[in-house]
């Protein structure tokens, strides 16, 4: 995975090998915490991701750069969090066909509604798919990507049977309240 950083993440999670499908960019290094959900998710079926801290405030340069040249480099769809005034989402949409689905990253002012509203509020004409505040908006964010990618990707459609049917079949073989 590539942090844009020469330090090594002890947290990080590696990507599969191959050329990554889908780019994962975050304002900062501590919105990790929430977005290593979708890095997971897509680890875990086998999809190759980018994975990098790009800041719309604090290095807009290296926003548009990414943002740019993320489909000629293979990215087929990109995953964008951000925390309070969080532009980058919409500012990525702005400068790439591919699709956006931003993350609202819990804040720790006003939890999240900040993000939340800075993300969903796109005015007319510049589309970002914007999901749920925190971890939850992370992996299904990842989710919508491989739903997206699986489109034209049998064994990624495949799998993504079985994960619903694993959903399911896991209510069903206990259906207690209280008890999983
Ligand atoms: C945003 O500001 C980031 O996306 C992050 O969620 C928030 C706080 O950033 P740090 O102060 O933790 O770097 O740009």
């Amino acid at each position: 995975m590539s942090t844009g950083s020469a330090t090594e993440n002890p947290n990080s999670i590696s990507s599969p090998a191959g050329q990554p499908k889908v780019g994962i960019i975050m304002g900062s290094q501590s919105d990790w915490a929430t977005m290593n959900c979708a890095a997971q998710l897509l680890a875990d079926f086998d999809i190759a991701f980018d994975c990098e801290v790009v800041s719309a405030h604090r290095t807009p340069d290296r926003l548009f750069d990414y943002a740019k040249g993320a489909k000629d480099k293979g990215l087929q769809v990109i995953i964008a969090g951000a925390g309070g005034a969080a532009h980058l989402p919409g500012m990525c949409a702005s400068q790439t066909p591919l699709p956006v689905f931003g993350v609202p990253v819990k804040s720790s002012m006003l939890s999240g509604w900040d993000s939340l509203l800075s993300i969903v509020q796109m005015p007319k004409g510049v589309a970002v798919g914007t999901l749920a505040i925190g971890t939850a908006g992370a992996y299904n964010a990842a989710l919508l990507a491989i739903q997206v990618l699986a489109l034209h990707d049998s064994t990624i459609a495949a799998k993504l049977d079985d994960l619903r049917h694993t959903q399911t079949e896991t209510i069903l073989a206990s259906p207690t309240p209280g008890i999983i």
